[in-house]
């Protein structure tokens, strides 16, 4: 069914939910893309894991320098653009994402609530003191070789990426924000997620038992045909820049 952007002009709060297609157009692979390179013998969840951390810290710790140098390199596309503009534009806007860069913030976008940690967050493994990794890439981050993580400066423990990994639970008060916000929301726009990890997953299904419109935004889509579930198939960089243009023109 087709979604009328006026719809998004007269929102009172909308949410805007995001996943790793967010920043595809940004050069970021999602994860549903084929690791390439040192990784492909390996998949995502067993990466992203205590365990796997535990197991080889300093494969774990280049893996994420190397992703953390990706997004240094990165820019935000018009998705993230668009998504800091909606916000001057809504009379509140609430941005939930399951991604660990800072494009959302380099886009403009404040208060953005990360359910899944950020990458440029490391934290201490034995006295959790984090550090903002203002930290220099080190040599070799770009091409993914296994570094040693950095120790604690107070306490000389090994340094850990500061993501919620596949078997952490979820910080509690991102989540509970997110939660709060879905279910208060009169609109949520879902931009570039698969919608298979969970409990993230469950952020559009709560905005749409609690009453809100609901809108996929995705190049593959597929709704739920409820009445209040929109799609809009296509890329997040070019369906968000016109459905602003056609809502507030
Ligand atoms: C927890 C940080 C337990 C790390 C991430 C079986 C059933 C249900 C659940 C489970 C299960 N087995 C295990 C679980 C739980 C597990 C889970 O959900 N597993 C999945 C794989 C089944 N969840 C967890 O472990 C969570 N914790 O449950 O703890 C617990 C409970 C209580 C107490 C203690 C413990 C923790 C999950 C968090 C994992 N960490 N990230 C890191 O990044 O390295 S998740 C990681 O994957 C990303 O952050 C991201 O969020 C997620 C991938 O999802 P998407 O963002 O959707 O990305 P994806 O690539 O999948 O899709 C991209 C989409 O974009 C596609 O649809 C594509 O079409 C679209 N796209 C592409 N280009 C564009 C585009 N869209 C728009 N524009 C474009 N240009
Ligand atoms: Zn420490």
């Amino acid at each position: 069914m087709h979604f009328d952007p006026r719809l998004l002009a007269d929102a009172r709060h909308v949410v805007v939910f995001t996943g790793a297609g967010v920043s595809a157009e940004s050069g970021i692979a999602t994860f549903r893309d084929k690791l390439t390179g040192l990784w492909e013998r390996f998949d995502p969840a067993q990466l992203a894991s205590a365990e796997g951390f535990r197991r080889d810290p300093a494969l774990i710790w280049g893996w994420y320098e190397m992703r953390r140098a990706g997004i240094a390199d990165a820019r935000p596309n018009p998705a993230h653009l668009a998504i800091a503009e909606l916000a001057t534009r809504v009379p509140q806007l609430t941005l939930i994402t399951q991604n660990v860069d800072d494009l959302h913030e380099r886009a403009g976008s404040h208060d953005v609530i990360h359910l899944h940690g950020r990458l440029d967050a490391a934290r201490c493994l034995a006295c959790a003191r984090s550090v903002s990794s203002a930290l220099a890439l080190p040599e070799g981050a770009r091409d993914g070789k296994r570094i040693e993580p950095p120790r604690c400066a107070e306490c000389d423990g090994p340094l850990r990426p500061g993501v919620v990994w596949f078997g952490e639970s979820l910080p509690e008060q991102a989540l509970s924000r997110a939660f709060l916000a879905a279910a208060e929301c009169d609109l949520l726009l879902s931009v570039g997620t698969s919608g298979v990890v969970q409990p993230a997953a469950l952020i559009p299904g709560v905005a749409l038992e609690a009453g809100a419109r609901v809108v996929h935004i995705n190049p593959q889509v597929s709704g739920s045909g409820h009445a209040r579930e929109f799609a809009i198939a296509g890329k997040a960089g070019e369906v968000l820049p016109r459905l602003l243009s056609e809502a507030f023109a």
